[in-house]
């Protein structure tokens, strides 16, 4: 498992044209060519005509002005047919050319293949979290939101995805310059956006390091941003897509769902934030729906006594090992007083194992009394867990 810091390229680091900094980035998504072709075709219309239309504006004004007081104008011809027909036939077929090819690249980019792979985005001041569909979230970036840093979100090329968005404060806005894509993202609301990427890779999987890395350090991926003003650090609202081949975009997945080298205090934060624990439980003893994990561990849970599923070891009465298990997976089991039961769902079959160890490790390692015992034991596992692998290989 890598640390958070490989995962993240500072903005600054794109090497671009001037060319690219002054007209378009390049083609990033399948639909930025006909994006392109139809800005192109309205600009060149628009320009061309701009020429001799403000030409005679210009031309005309200064022939036929007065330039003496009583003058009598010229009479003028009431009526061309001809000349009336093209300049409004001309501009109309010129215009409905814009329209339709318009009309046709705007639904392109509305309308998702049915195959689009989901990823559900959530904004908020200021950061993205990326949660894809088979659980994997960027939620841990969620600290660095307040850096000139961006998160990196891989994807693999020539697949489509599917971004469903919301926010959780303010109107933010996604925006791929290089995929020509923008679209607003509202709280209370979902907004989605799709794309697909060229064949361009731009990143690399690195299996010592486990990490996402890119293949030519000038043009590290493709750049997001939030294109809605959102507040003071609205600037830092940025990202990096990352586009991987197929094997090594699995490869990525495989790695990320393996948590076997994080320290378990350490994943049980981890755990904890992906799982929504957070919403209900403080870690500072403030008060909120459930109780807070400051000093849980240790403590007296009056009347407490272990249910059968988890009665192997634990003590009547005291927030041990047990007593957190059975409050995960069975929480309508005992509420503390003070507490409702039923306010909590069951995380049965969804936290299990080391990861359901490693919270217990988590919330021991909140109380003053336990957290250095805790420490030591995280520490030792994790060493004991290293000398096995190294006796594997
Ligand atoms: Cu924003």
């Amino acid at each position: 498992m890598a640390s958070l810091s490989t995962h993240i390229v500072t903005l600054g680091a794109e090497n671009l044209s001037w060319w690219e900094r002054f007209w378009f980035r390049e083609s990033g998504s399948t639909f930025a060519d006909s994006t392109d072709a139809v800005y192109n075709y309205i600009f060149w219309v628009s320009a061309i005509f701009f020429i001799p239309i403000v030409g005679m504006v210009i031309g005309f004004g200064i022939k036929y002005r007065r330039s003496k007081v009583g003058e009598v104008a010229e009479v003028s011809p009431s009526h061309n047919t001809a000349l009336e027909l093209s300049w409004s036939v001309t501009p109309a077929i010129l215009m409905a050319i814009m329209f339709f090819w318009g009309f046709k690249a705007y639904l392109s980019k509305l309308v998702a293949p049915v195959d689009a792979e989901p990823i559900y985005v959530t904004a908020y001041q200021w950061g993205w979290n990326f949660d894809y569909a088979d659980g994997y979230s960027t939620n841990e970036f969620e600290e660095i939101a307040a850096n000139p840093e961006s998160p990196i979100i891989p994807v693999q090329v020539g697949k489509p995805y599917k971004m469903i968005m919301t926010s959780r404060d303010v109107i933010h806005s996604f925006y791929v310059p290089a995929f020509r894509i923008k679209r607003d993202i509202f709280p209370n609301r979902y907004t989605v956006l799709w794309f697909e990427t060229t064949d361009r890779i731009t990143h690399y999987f690195d299996e010592d390091d486990k990490s996402v890395v890119a293949i030519d350090p000038d043009r590290p991926g493709y750049y997001l941003f939030c294109a809605e003003y959102c507040g003071d650090q609205h600037s830092q609202m940025a990202g990096r897509i990352a586009t991987l081949s197929p094997e090594d975009y699995n490869k990525w997945l495989e790695a990320r769902k393996d948590t076997s080298g994080i320290n378990l205090i350490e994943l049980g934060e981890l755990v904890a934030r992906k799982n929504g624990c957070f919403q209900c439980h403080s870690v500072d003893g403030s008060a909120k729906q459930g109780p807070t994990w400051e000093n849980l561990y240790g403590s007296e849970v009056p009347g407490w006594s272990p249910s059968a599923a988890v009665a192997e070891g634990a003590t009547p009465g005291v927030a041990e090992r047990g007593y957190i298990v059975e409050s995960i997976l069975y929480p309508n089991e005992y509420a503390r007083p003070g507490f409702a039961i039923g306010q909590m769902s069951s995380f049965l079959g969804q936290i299990e194992g080391r990861e359901l160890d490693a919270v217990v490790f988590y919330i021991k390692s909140l109380s003053g009394d336990f957290a250095a015992q805790a420490e030591q034991e995280a520490a030792a596992e994790l060493e004991q867990q290293l000398s096995e692998t190294e006796g594997d290989g």
